[in-house]
């Protein structure tokens, strides 16, 4: 069967321990779904053609337990992975769950929290670096305020640098084949989140003592919170060697954060992003940070995990017939979207400035040029709804 749209370890399709099996709890609510064990969940994504699996610390061996305990639980996961050939693509510390990370972890205004968060990475590491994930995640739920009284932004930012600068130190130290990867996020946990968006987080990694180990891992739903495009953000964080993995999700504009099934909702947004990705040359994992719907449960879970690799497949499709079409091509032409790619003025020049300064232009002429945009984005919403 090759119809294109059967998920292959070669699509690079992961997902995360907490995302399949989410047991359905929410802020006003308790569970609706029994969880799933680590190893079950492996082999329900070597079943589904997914690649790559994705953890936490505490999502594969049990928080405070003895160190016997933890090895057994590690190395059952490790005999999964070896069973069915999944990948073990990414890790990350659970440093939002515990009570002492009220205050925030690298951030919080308790020394010894922030301490114990960054030994908590440290010993996480290691499992990272024994499993052989590449990535190292660092979501900061709590890293932020309620409110602005409780904290000096400037000192918490210095607290979050010191401690990366720490962590890539480490890496470094051990010789471990690891880069880190900052995920932005408006707010939810906290009321206001450090590093909120793709861009803070951009800037942030400037400051970094080791900034070509440090990118971002940026979520569909998160940036879409803050009512900004995930196309455009991803778009430059890839022009700036920066996308070093990517949380793929869907999400309502503005809403708390849902983490729904790719592709469920901005569906025009997903369109441009899945052909970024596909044209761009990453090849990282195409991670799915996302969770069923509360009320579905049994096989239901297994059918928003082959939803959310199904709708990347068929968007990876349409986007190559988009591109292939010859209306688009002369549409795009008649917008100058190949004209963006030529350079301006090159580089400055005492000469070419001179010349620059020297020509003459006719701005009415140039006013009345067209540029198509309708009919552009009339055959972009006709190959989303196959017509
Ligand atoms: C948590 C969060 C996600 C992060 C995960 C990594 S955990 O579920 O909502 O966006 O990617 O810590
Ligand atoms: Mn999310
Ligand atoms: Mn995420």
């Amino acid at each position: 069967m090759s119809d294109g749209l059967t998920p292959r370890p070669e699509h690079k399709f992961s997902f995360g321990l907490w995302t399949i099996g989410h047991p359905g709890r929410d802020p006003f609510g308790d569970a609706t779904r029994p969880p799933i064990d680590p190893v079950d969940f492996v082999r329900g994504l070597a079943k589904i053609g997914a690649w790559g699996v994705s953890f936490h610390d505490d999502d594969l061996m049990t928080f405070g337990a003895p160190e016997s305990q933890r090895r057994a639980e590690l190395d059952r996961f490790k005999a999964a992975l070896a069973e069915t050939g999944i990948v073990c693509s990414m890790a990350t510390t659970n440093l939002f769950w515990h009570p002492m990370f009220k205050d925030g972890a690298f951030t919080s205004n308790d020394r010894n929290v922030r301490r114990l968060a960054i030994q908590k990475v440290l010993r996480n590491l290691d499992v990272a670096a024994e499993l052989g994930a590449p990535t190292y995640v660092l979501w900061g739920g709590r890293e932020g305020v309620e409110s602005a009284a409780s904290k000096e932004p400037r000192d918490a930012l210095d607290r979050y640098k010191e401690a990366l600068d720490f962590l890539c130190g480490y890496v470094r130290d051990q010789g471990y084949a690891i880069r880190f990867a900052l995920e932005p996020k408006p707010n939810e946990p906290r009321g206001d989140t450090f590093l909120p968006t793709i861009g803070h987080a951009l800037g942030f990694i400037q400051m970094l003592e080791y900034p070509e180990m440090v990118g971002l891992n940026p979520e569909v739903a998160h940036e879409t919170m803050a009512g900004l495009s995930f196309y455009q953000g991803v778009a430059q964080a890839l022009w700036q060697g920066k996308l070093f993995h990517i949380d793929l999700n869907d999400q309502k504009i503005g809403r708390y954060d849902q983490d729904l099934r790719f592709g469920s909702e901005g569906i025009k947004d997903d369109f441009f992003l899945v052909r970024l990705l596909e044209a761009s040359g990453y090849d990282g994992p195409r991670h799915f940070d996302a969770r069923p719907y509360r009320n579905d449960g049994g096989e239901g879970i297994w059918d928003f995990a082959r939803g959310c690799m199904r709708t990347y497949l068929v968007l990876a499709q349409k986007a190559r017939e988009y591109d292939l079409d010859p209306r688009v091509q002369e549409a795009m032409a008649k917008a100058g979207v190949p004209e963006l790619a030529e350079s301006t003025v090159g580089r400055y020049s005492a000469d070419s400035a001179a010349r620059l300064k020297a020509e003459s232009f006719e701005p009415d002429r140039l006013a009345d040029r067209t540029y198509g945009n309708e009919a552009l984005d009339q055959l972009v919403i006709d190959r989303i709804l196959g017509v």
